[in-house]
């Protein structure tokens, strides 16, 4: 006669050995499967008597349940333990400080852009806008550029191929002027279309900031680079507005009311008569030496009569400066790769 009591604790043992379900379920065959230890001996109770049937039958069936009860434990322990080791896999430690979202901040040349509309919108200035492919009307004929000047061979200007509707050919502008020439000329038109007379016209004030092209690319100059440009045309703006609206410009921007600004006569075939301006710093790591900032002058007769107006009646100056070029001289930055080089190390030095 088998020992059942042995037989119970010996399959409680072989499930215990199991470490998988699978494993699990082969080990179960040995006792509870169709040919099973237990179901062998339940079929073997035919060839007893009544009352041993009874009473083996009734051991048996225990022991059978006991080893169903076993089963069904391990069953439940294997899976409790695949879903522990997932748990501790997949583990989030939420104490784990987080990865941190940076704010990012505006590029400094584009904080000087903000900063130089500020300043000319409190002094009634408009912003002009306008294409980068520009055509040569726009970019140089309208502004008095001689028809064979340097400035509009193919290697200083990029080129863009084909031309536009009226046959004129395409070009990534080399200055933000044609922008200040489409804003005239339009403020022209409409003013004629509206009155018939320009008797009543208010003056053109507009500054035009954006970016220009330009074949040139060293330590000292990028192909692409931002320019503002300015302009003030009326029946008397005179050379002396220029230098009182550039002077309140340059002492805004800098914040500084003691900065020294010079004049120096100077050429622009859109402007007659010219000037550069310097700017020197009274103290500070730049102070005391002259610093090339703007180009300026009165704008030239054939170029006012290119915004539709007559220069025997309508004057006024315009300038132009260096959007990097300012950032530089603000912010003692020394080195004009900087700002195209996207390095975070410099750019975060310009909090938001
Ligand atoms: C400069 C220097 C001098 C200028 C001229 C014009 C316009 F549209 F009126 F012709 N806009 N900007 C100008 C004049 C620009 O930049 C160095």
């Amino acid at each position: 006669m088998v020992d059942l009591d042995q037989l119970v604790s010996e399959a409680k043992q072989s499930f215990s050995s199991t470490s998988d379900a699978v494993a699990l379920e082969e080990v179960k065959a040995k006792y509870l499967g169709k040919s099973g230890l237990l179901t062998e001996m339940l079929k073997g109770l035919g060839k007893l008597d009544p009352d041993s049937r009874k009473t083996e039958g009734a051991k048996i069936n225990a022991a059978k349940s006991a080893i169903e009860g076993a089963l069904q434990e391990r069953r439940q322990q294997l899976a409790d333990d695949l879903l522990q080791a997932r748990l501790s896999q997949e583990a989030i430690d939420v104490s784990l400080p987080g990865r941190g979202r940076g704010v990012g901040s505006l590029h400094p040349v584009m904080r000087t852009w903000e900063r130089v509309e500020e300043i000319f919108h409190s002094l009634g200035f408009e912003v002009a806008q306008g294409p980068e492919i520009e055509n040569d009307w726009y970019n140089f004929t309208a502004l008095n550029s001689p028809e064979n000047h340097p400035a509009r061979s193919m290697q200083d200007t990029f080129y863009v191929e084909g031309h536009d509707s009226k046959d004129q050919s395409l070009l990534l502008r080399t200055h933000t002027s044609p922008m200040q020439i489409r804003f005239a000329s339009n403020a022209v038109k409409t003013h004629l279309n509206n009155y018939g007379n320009l008797d009543d016209m208010p003056d053109i004030r507009v500054i035009a900031p954006g970016r220009t092209y330009r074949v040139d690319s060293d330590a000292t100059h990028s192909p692409m680079f931002h320019q503002v440009e300015g302009l003030w045309i009326g029946k008397d703006v005179s050379f002396a507005a220029l230098k009182g609206v550039y002077t309140h410009f340059l002492k805004s921007f800098f914040e500084n009311k003691e900065l020294n600004l010079r004049f120096r006569p100077s050429y622009f075939p859109f402007t007659e008569p010219s000037a550069e301006i310097d700017v020197a710093f009274p103290s500070g790591k730049l102070a005391g030496r002259w610093l090339e900032i703007s180009g300026s002058g009165q704008v030239h007769p054939t170029v006012v009569r290119n915004m539709g107006l007559d220069p025997e009646h309508y004057i006024g100056f315009a300038f132009g400066s260096g959007l990097e070029r300012l950032t530089m001289l603000r912010y003692g930055v020394d080195d004009l790769r900087l700002f195209f080089e996207n390095d975070t190390r410099f750019l975060s030095q310009f909090p938001a």
